[in-house]
C-alpha cells in the first residue's frame, strides 16, 4: 500500500485550511504533522524551501506553497472543485490570488506595530471585501 498524504501543518495557518479543504472535500485520507514555527525542527528547515507551511509530503517528493499543492489535489484525484469551463476556471485561479492576497493583508494586521498602519490595512481588507461581496452578489 502507497504511504498516505501528509500534510505538514501549522494550527492556525490558513494556507494549511485551503489544503486541508480540499482533501477533506474531495474524501481524500491523509495525515498531518504539525511544525512549532517558533521553533522548527531541522528536519522541516531541510524540506521547506520558504520555510513554511503547508507542505504536502507525496511519498519522497515534498509540495510547496498552497496554490501548487491544491492543483495537485485537483488533479490527482477525484470529485473536481474546479468548474469544467476553462474562462470560469481561470475566473476561479483568479479569485483564489485574490483570497491568497487578502489573507496576507489580514496577517499584516495582525502584525501592524502602530494604529496609522492597522487603519491602512483595515482599509485596504475592507475595500477587498466589498469587492468580493460585490462578485459574490451574482451568487457562486
Ligand atoms: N504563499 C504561501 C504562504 C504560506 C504562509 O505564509 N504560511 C505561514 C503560516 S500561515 C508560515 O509558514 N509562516 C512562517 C514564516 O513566514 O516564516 C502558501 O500559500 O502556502
Amino acid at each position: 500500500m502507497s504511504s498516505p498524504l501528509l500534510l505538514v501543518s501549522h494550527p492556525l495557518c490558513p494556507y494549511v485550511q485551503r489544503c486541508a479543504i480540499a482533501l477533506s472535500e474531495k474524501g481524500v485520507p491523509f495525515e498531518r504533522q504539525t511544525v512549532d514555527l517558533a521553533a522548527r525542527p531541522a528536519w522541516f528547515a531541510a524540506i521547506s524551501p520558504l520555510g513554511k507551511v503547508p507542505l504536502l509530503r507525496v511519498g519522497d517528493t515534498t509540495l510547496f506553497e498552497s496554490a501548487a499543492i491544491v492543483e495537485y489535489i485537483e488533479d490527482t484525484q477525484p470529485r473536481p472543485l474546479h468548474p469544467a469551463d476553462p474562462l470560469v476556471r481561470a475566473e476561479h485561479r483568479g479569485w483564489m490570488e485574490f483570497g491568497s492576497g487578502l489573507l496576507a493583508d489580514i496577517a499584516g494586521l495582525y502584525g501592524a506595530a502602530e494604529e496609522t498602519a492597522f487603519g491602512a490595512r483595515r482599509r485596504t481588507i475592507l475595500d477587498k471585501l466589498a469587492r468580493l461581496e460585490a462578485r459574490l452578489g451574482k451568487g457562486p
